[in-house]
């Protein structure tokens, strides 16, 4: 092979390995290989020197040409291996190093309140479903189809394929866990006395204003014993205020009211004496219903009303937390709004 033919190769292979080397330290080796002390380069240069004059005129500016062509290979391998670091694929969706904390929404801080309290009054936490029974969320509360108290309660009925779907409902009141109770005295798995609270989520289709919501939360209290007063339904409303408002600014307020499910059956209503006057926290605000649990509703349980008595009452967690910490309107609870969730916050 002719010396010529040597220059072609080489530039041919430093050409090919250049462009396949992917890492600095690849393009370093074939620099090596080819432009290094003792590299394919150097070996050319010394045949060259034992060429003939007239061999070395002709090959000549062949050599530089091949020369210049590889080293221009080699720096377009490092400019390339640049390009690729700088277009290296950057994640945008991971996390930032800045942390940010989170916080404990002002619902459920208020929610692990009023647990504690009836928790250390000797109630024990239960819940029921949020899909149920017409059976349960009025028919065994003395709320029968045609009973006008339905009215009070727009709602939600579950359809298939555009139909009612049986009698099923999204639950309107966390009264429908009171008749799943005495429903178990009934069934000879529970046993009064007992004391129960629920905290959980309601539905209504009704219209969203500052102080009502479609989906909001509940605390049930209920308690099933023997010589049961209004004394006691009124002690127990008191103290769970008195732990939770943790405020003196707070009027309270109890009036006769109707619910088919208690009898007699009362409102409260609270209202903030340093809210703005004319806001709507100056205003009375209704907090809960309660009364006593009508006889019938215990029957319908299959609880001796003879032997048994007990109180029962409902309030709107929202509603009191927002007098705890006033806040004017009920949308920032569902709303997933952190600037505004963000100053409630307290640890986890
Ligand atoms: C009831 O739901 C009864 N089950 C309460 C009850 C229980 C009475 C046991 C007697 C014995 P009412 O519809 O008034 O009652 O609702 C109770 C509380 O839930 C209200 O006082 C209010 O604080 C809250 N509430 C009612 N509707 C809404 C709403 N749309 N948005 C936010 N809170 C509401």
């Amino acid at each position: 092979m002719s010396l010529s033919d040597d220059l072609a190769h080489l530039q041919q292979d430093a050409l090919a390995q250049f462009a396949a080397a992917r890492t600095s330290e690849a393009v370093e080796a074939v620099r090596i290989a080819f432009l290094g002390r003792n590299g394919r380069i150097k070996e050319l240069q010394k045949a060259f020197g034992q060429a003939s004059a007239e061999e070395k005129r002709a090959l000549g500016a062949l050599f530089n040409q091949c020369l210049e062509s590889v080293k221009q290979a080699h720096q377009n391998a490092q400019l390339g291996l640049a390009g690729a670091e700088v277009d290296e694929p950057i994640d945008l969706t991971l996390p930032s190093g800045a942390r940010h904390l989170g916080s404990v929404h002002p619902l459920s801080q208020v929610a692990r309140e009023v647990e504690e309290v009836f928790t250390s009054m000797g109630y024990t936490v239960i819940d029921g479903p949020h899909i149920e029974q017409d059976e349960y969320n009025f028919g065994r509360l003395n709320i029968p189809a045609d009973h006008p108290a339905r009215d009070a309660q727009d709602t939600f009925w579950l359809t298939s394929q555009g139909w009612r779907d049986g009698d099923r409902l999204l639950r309107t009141h966390t009264s429908a866990v009171q008749s799943r109770t005495y429903r178990l005295v009934g069934e000879g798995t529970l046993t009064p006395p007992f004391r129960r609270v629920v905290v959980g989520k309601v539905f209504r289709y009704e219209a969203v204003d500052a102080t009502h919501d479609n989906t909001f939360t509940q605390v049930e209290g209920f308690v099933v014993d023997k010589e049961i007063t209004v004394a006691h339904l009124v002690g127990t409303i008191r103290t769970l205020l008195t732990a939770v408002l943790k405020r003196d600014d707070v009027e309270v307020r109890l009036r006769p009211s109707f619910f088919p499910f208690v009898e007699p059956g009362f409102e409260v209503d609270v209202r903030s004496t340093s809210a703005e006057p004319g806001s709507r926290l100056s205003r009375w605000v209704e907090l809960l219903g309660c009364g006593m649990i009508h006889p019938r509703v215990l029957e319908q349980g299959g609880v001796d009303p003879s032997r048994w008595q007990g109180f029962a009452f409902g309030l709107g967690l929202e509603r009191l937390a927002m007098i705890r910490h006033d806040i004017t309107d009920i949308r920032l609870f569902n709303g997933a709004d952190l600037r505004s969730l963000h100053q409630f916050g307290t640890g986890a």
